[in-house]
């Protein structure tokens, strides 16, 4: 029986978060097989897609003399700096082949304005602008959110912490996530899901 106020959340499923990426998540790939076979039980099917321009403000090589994960400061706080990823119409910004993506409602694209990063499918990193996914998820009659994808401890991490604050019921599938792991990121936003009342399975 699918539940009809649960919606699947597929984050950044994405060539350049699996190997051979220019931001590869380790096993990143692995996830596909999980969320394709998870499809069937949902009936709100939502893909989320990091679309950033190429001089976006998140990426290393528009910040002169920055390494790749080092970290700068924004007017809206700490960002981290990352390698150029998922611009905007390239191979790398396309879903992983093997992901089944025509059953998606909704595809929400996130990090394409230039000055602002945005990890959460909800809000991006000035956590005021909004993406729009709430009042859609409401507008459908949504109160339980299901997360998979990448990655753990950035995109999935913050969009179950959005989800949780908008109202919703969130739980994490952890098989069906893979995480960057910088500086052990995964361990403390595990901890901070949990703290929160995200349902870990
Ligand atoms: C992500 C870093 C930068 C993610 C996106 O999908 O977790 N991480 N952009
Ligand atoms: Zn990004």
């Amino acid at each position: 029986m699918k539940s009809h106020d649960t919606a699947l959340l597929m984050i950044d499923i994405q060539n350049d978060f699996c190997p051979g990426g220019a931001l590869a998540v380790e096993g990143g790939d692995e996830v596909v097989a999980a969320v394709n076979s998870m499809q069937r039980d949902y009936d709100v099917l939502v893909l989320t897609q990091d679309w950033h321009p190429a001089d976006h403000s998140s990426f290393a090589q528009n910040h002169q003399g920055a390494e790749p994960f080092s970290i700068t400061t924004m007017p809206y706080g700490d960002q981290v700096l990352w390698p150029t990823h998922c611009v905007q119409g390239s191979h790398g910004a396309e879903f992983h082949r093997d992901l089944v993506i025509d059953r998606a409602d909704l595809i929400i694209r996130k990090g394409f304005r230039s000055e602002i990063d945005s990890y959460s499918a909800f809000f991006e990193n000035d956590r005021q602008t909004r993406t729009g996914l709430t009042g859609y998820l409401r507008d459908r009659g949504v109160k339980n959110v299901v997360l998979t994808g990448l990655a753990t401890d950035f995109c999935v991490y913050y969009s179950a912490m959005d989800a949780l604050k908008s109202g919703f019921k969130v739980k994490l599938i952890t098989n069906a996530c893979r995480a960057i792991d910088m500086d052990g990121s995964l361990a403390s936003a595990l901890d901070a899901m949990r703290a929160a009342g995200v349902e870990i399975a």
